[in-house]
Protein backbone atom coordinates (compact mmCIF):
# COMPACT_ATOMS: atom_id res chain seq x y z
CA UNK A 1 0.00 0.00 0.00
CA UNK A 2 1.51 3.45 -0.72
CA UNK A 3 0.75 7.05 0.62
CA UNK A 4 1.34 9.70 -1.05
CA UNK A 5 2.78 12.57 0.87
CA UNK A 6 4.90 16.22 -0.36
CA UNK A 7 7.73 17.58 1.41
CA UNK A 8 8.80 21.25 0.45
CA UNK A 9 12.35 22.94 1.21
CA UNK A 10 12.86 25.95 0.87
CA UNK A 11 15.90 27.38 -0.67
CA UNK A 12 16.70 31.37 -1.21
CA UNK A 13 20.73 30.40 -2.02
CA UNK A 14 22.14 30.64 0.84
CA UNK A 15 19.43 30.56 3.47
CA UNK A 16 17.30 27.58 3.02
CA UNK A 17 13.67 27.39 5.43
CA UNK A 18 13.18 24.22 7.69
CA UNK A 19 10.44 23.97 10.61
CA UNK A 20 10.46 22.03 13.73
CA UNK A 21 7.69 19.32 13.74
CA UNK A 22 6.04 20.01 17.12
CA UNK A 23 3.86 16.90 17.02
CA UNK A 24 2.66 13.73 15.02
CA UNK A 25 5.18 11.68 12.80
CA UNK A 26 8.60 13.14 12.98
CA UNK A 27 8.26 15.26 16.39
CA UNK A 28 11.25 16.63 17.87
CA UNK A 29 12.60 16.69 13.92
CA UNK A 30 13.62 19.53 11.45
CA UNK A 31 12.12 19.11 8.22
CA UNK A 32 10.81 20.63 4.75
CA UNK A 33 6.85 21.39 4.90
CA UNK A 34 4.46 19.25 3.59
CA UNK A 35 2.02 16.37 4.08
CA UNK A 36 -1.21 14.34 2.80
CA UNK A 37 -2.99 14.70 -0.30
CA UNK A 38 -6.34 15.73 -0.14
CA UNK A 39 -9.44 14.21 -2.40
CA UNK A 40 -9.30 15.82 -5.89
CA UNK A 41 -6.03 17.58 -5.58
CA UNK A 42 -2.49 17.40 -7.36
CA UNK A 43 0.41 16.91 -5.76
CA UNK A 44 1.53 20.36 -6.58
CA UNK A 45 -1.67 22.02 -4.65
CA UNK A 46 -1.14 19.76 -1.94
CA UNK A 47 2.51 21.35 -1.37
CA UNK A 48 1.14 24.89 -1.55
CA UNK A 49 -1.35 23.85 0.59
CA UNK A 50 0.66 22.25 3.05
CA UNK A 51 3.37 25.27 2.81
CA UNK A 52 0.46 28.14 3.93
CA UNK A 53 -1.29 25.83 6.44
CA UNK A 54 2.72 25.03 8.09
CA UNK A 55 4.65 27.88 7.26
CA UNK A 56 1.94 31.02 6.45
CA UNK A 57 3.77 31.83 3.05
CA UNK A 58 3.05 31.02 -0.22
CA UNK A 59 6.12 30.44 -3.39
CA UNK A 60 6.05 32.17 -6.78
CA UNK A 61 8.40 29.37 -7.57
CA UNK A 62 7.94 25.19 -6.94
CA UNK A 63 9.81 22.66 -8.78
CA UNK A 64 9.44 19.16 -7.99
CA UNK A 65 13.13 17.83 -7.12
CA UNK A 66 12.31 14.26 -6.25
CA UNK A 67 10.56 11.56 -5.39
CA UNK A 68 11.52 9.23 -2.62
CA UNK A 69 9.66 5.88 -0.93
CA UNK A 70 10.35 4.92 2.50
CA UNK A 71 9.28 1.79 3.63
CA UNK A 72 9.89 0.83 8.10
CA UNK A 73 10.69 -2.75 8.39
CA UNK A 74 7.68 -4.99 9.60
CA UNK A 75 5.16 -2.22 8.08
CA UNK A 76 3.62 -2.64 4.74
CA UNK A 77 2.97 1.04 3.72
CA UNK A 78 5.31 2.51 1.38
CA UNK A 79 5.65 6.30 1.56
CA UNK A 80 5.72 7.89 -1.54
CA UNK A 81 7.22 11.34 -1.07
CA UNK A 82 7.32 14.00 -3.85
CA UNK A 83 9.90 16.30 -3.12
CA UNK A 84 9.71 20.16 -4.14
CA UNK A 85 12.08 22.86 -4.17
CA UNK A 86 10.51 26.17 -3.76
CA UNK A 87 11.96 30.00 -3.76
CA UNK A 88 10.61 33.65 -4.09
CA UNK A 89 8.47 33.37 -0.89
CA UNK A 90 5.76 35.88 -0.21
CA UNK A 91 5.20 36.60 3.15
CA UNK A 92 7.29 35.81 6.51
CA UNK A 93 6.80 32.78 7.76
CA UNK A 94 4.90 32.11 10.99
CA UNK A 95 5.11 29.09 13.85
CA UNK A 96 1.91 26.65 13.52
CA UNK A 97 0.25 24.37 15.88
CA UNK A 98 2.47 22.19 13.52
CA UNK A 99 5.78 23.49 12.59
CA UNK A 100 8.34 26.02 14.10
CA UNK A 101 9.94 27.61 11.02
CA UNK A 102 13.64 29.34 11.25
CA UNK A 103 15.83 30.24 8.26
CA UNK A 104 19.38 28.27 8.09
CA UNK A 105 22.47 29.06 6.36
CA UNK A 106 23.12 26.12 3.76
CA UNK A 107 26.53 24.88 5.31
CA UNK A 108 24.65 25.08 8.45
CA UNK A 109 21.87 22.42 8.36
CA UNK A 110 21.09 20.60 11.53
CA UNK A 111 21.11 17.29 9.69
CA UNK A 112 21.96 15.58 13.02
CA UNK A 113 18.47 16.30 14.41
CA UNK A 114 16.75 15.52 10.99
CA UNK A 115 15.66 12.41 9.58
CA UNK A 116 18.61 10.47 8.27
CA UNK A 117 17.91 10.48 4.72
CA UNK A 118 18.40 13.67 4.18
CA UNK A 119 21.83 14.18 4.19
CA UNK A 120 22.03 12.07 1.34
CA UNK A 121 19.56 13.81 -0.93
CA UNK A 122 19.48 17.50 0.36
CA UNK A 123 22.88 18.31 -1.67
CA UNK A 124 20.84 17.18 -4.60
CA UNK A 125 17.96 19.15 -4.09
CA UNK A 126 20.20 22.20 -3.37
CA UNK A 127 22.58 21.70 -6.43
CA UNK A 128 19.72 21.48 -8.92
CA UNK A 129 19.50 18.05 -9.52
CA UNK A 130 16.47 15.55 -9.65
CA UNK A 131 16.32 12.54 -7.95
CA UNK A 132 14.85 9.26 -6.97
CA UNK A 133 15.68 7.15 -3.99
CA UNK A 134 14.11 4.13 -1.52
CA UNK A 135 14.98 3.97 2.02
CA UNK A 136 14.51 1.08 4.60
CA UNK A 137 13.86 2.06 8.12
CA UNK A 138 14.94 -0.29 10.93
CA UNK A 139 14.48 0.29 14.58
CA UNK A 140 15.34 3.69 16.20
CA UNK A 141 14.98 5.55 12.37
CA UNK A 142 18.00 3.91 11.48
CA UNK A 143 18.72 3.36 7.61
CA UNK A 144 18.67 -0.61 7.07
CA UNK A 145 19.01 -0.12 2.87
CA UNK A 146 18.88 2.84 0.46
CA UNK A 147 19.35 3.57 -3.16
CA UNK A 148 19.51 7.11 -4.37
CA UNK A 149 20.18 8.26 -7.51
CA UNK A 150 19.85 11.86 -9.89
CA UNK A 151 17.80 11.22 -13.01
CA UNK A 152 17.57 13.87 -16.02
CA UNK A 153 13.28 13.71 -15.60
CA UNK A 154 10.88 12.51 -12.50
P1 LIG B 1 2.24 14.43 8.11
O1 LIG B 1 2.17 13.04 8.64
O2 LIG B 1 2.69 15.43 9.11
O3 LIG B 1 3.37 14.41 6.98
N1 LIG B 1 8.37 12.64 5.82
C1 LIG B 1 9.70 12.53 5.76
N2 LIG B 1 10.62 13.46 5.52
C2 LIG B 1 11.93 13.06 5.52
N3 LIG B 1 12.85 13.99 5.28
N4 LIG B 1 12.32 11.79 5.75
C3 LIG B 1 11.40 10.84 5.99
O4 LIG B 1 11.87 9.60 6.21
C4 LIG B 1 10.03 11.18 6.01
N5 LIG B 1 8.86 10.52 6.18
C5 LIG B 1 7.86 11.43 6.07
C6 LIG B 1 6.59 13.88 4.59
C7 LIG B 1 4.66 13.89 7.24
C8 LIG B 1 5.69 14.78 6.62
O5 LIG B 1 6.98 14.19 6.87
C9 LIG B 1 7.64 13.90 5.65
C10 LIG B 1 5.61 14.93 5.12
O6 LIG B 1 6.06 16.23 4.74
C11 LIG B 1 11.12 8.60 6.77
O7 LIG B 1 1.00 14.85 7.37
Amino acid sequence: MKKILTLCIIYEHPRVLLGMKKRGFGQGKWNGFGGKIKEGETIEAAAKRELQEEAGIEVKTLAEAGILDFEFEGNPEILEVHVFKGQDIMGEPLESEEMEPKWFHIDEIPFEDMWPDDKHWLPLLFGGKKFRGRFLFGEEDSILDMALQEVKEL
